[in-house]
């Protein structure tokens, strides 16, 4: 006998699902207590898939937060159809699926991810998110079981992602789900994503949240320059629109747009580097791009 004991190591792979604006990126963010993915009220804010990952004693959680998975249609442009098969590939090769929805309200949308779960191969986790915003919390308990009538879920969780109401109970149940095996990442690891494409995103966010309607979806950000040294991270970024209009409105009247967003970006970036950031914004305009297949690809959106 051997008194070496051997520790038993746990990792495991939890798509997070849903149609776009439900809280998947602020779920994934509460769970981590980090703001990693980028969130707005505006559907369609995440692109790209972005792992979180959380490793707490023996088990690792390797959440994969996906773009929200929307009604396709054939004046879709390639950028839509990239996002929509990034979030359906995220349920293959996965220990769990949270299909996260909005408490209040069952939408098409909703009915064709439900569809899509339906095909997952493993524990499908329903999520009702915000429930701080329900008036009728009465109504809620009945409609999630018709909701189960529909598809045999594992489990089904209210939350509310943005006050971390619930999330203690998510997490021990996902946990409960996660197999044995060798940790992929270093305990200290939090993400698969390089710096340069977290401070990308920032800026993506800052944008969006920023501009109202007027500039839709067609924002791209590129940075050019990445330089650290011991005074500070030198960050240069390129942003990409569509049209003149929108140079116009995210550069604002006397530049005071790009003023606000290039600030609220480095405190971000600072608060995820922990280190100062010196922040230098370009604008141009490359008419296009969203729907163009080498354009996305040099942007670094593909099709998996
Ligand atoms: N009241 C309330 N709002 C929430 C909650 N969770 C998320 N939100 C808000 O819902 C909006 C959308 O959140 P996101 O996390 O960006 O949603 P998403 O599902 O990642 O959206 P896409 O990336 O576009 O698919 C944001 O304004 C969030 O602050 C919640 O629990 N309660
Ligand atoms: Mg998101």
């Amino acid at each position: 006998m051997s008194d070496v004991e051997v520790e038993v190591t746990h990792c495991g792979y939890i798509a997070i699902v849903g149609r776009p604006n439900v809280g998947k990126s602020t779920l994934l963010n509460h769970i981590l207590g980090q703001k990693l993915s980028i969130t707005s009220r505006k559907p369609q804010t995440t692109r790209d898939q972005i792992l979180g990952v959380k490793t707490e004693g023996h088990v690792q959680a390797i959440y994969v937060d996906t773009p929200g998975l929307h009604l396709g249609s054939a004046t879709d442009k390639a950028i839509n159809r990239i996002m929509n098969k990034t979030a359906a590939a995220a349920l293959k090769d996965v220990d769990v699926v949270l299909f996260v929805i909005d408490a209040d309200r069952w939408t098409e949308e909703d009915e064709s991810v439900l569809q899509k779960v339906k095909h997952a191969r493993c524990p499908v986790i329903l999520v009702a998110n915000k429930v701080d915003q329900l008036d009728q919390k009465e109504d809620l308990l009945p409609r999630l079981a018709n909701l189960s009538d529909r598809m045999n879920f594992s489990q089904i969780v209210p939350i509310s992602a943005l006050r971390n109401d619930n999330l203690d109970r998510l997490e021990r149940l996902v946990e409960s789900y996660i197999p044995e095996g060798t940790q992929f990442y270093p305990e200290d690891q939090i993400t698969n994503r390089s710096s340069r494409f977290l401070a990308a995103e920032i800026v993506r966010e800052k944008i969006t949240r920023q501009l109202g309607q007027e500039v839709p979806y067609e924002v791209a950000v590129q940075i050019e320059e990445f330089v650290y040294d011991e005074s500070a991270i030198h960050i240069s970024a390129l942003i990409l629109v569509e049209r003149n209009g929108q140079k116009r409105i995210i550069i604002g009247e006397r530049g005071d747009k790009i003023k606000l967003i290039g600030k609220e970006a480095r405190i971000d970036m600072e608060n995820l580097f922990q280190h100062k950031v010196m922040l230098n914004l370009w604008i141009k305009v490359r008419s296009g791009w969203s729907d163009d297949e080498r354009a996305l690809a040099s942007l670094g959106y593909q099709e998996e």
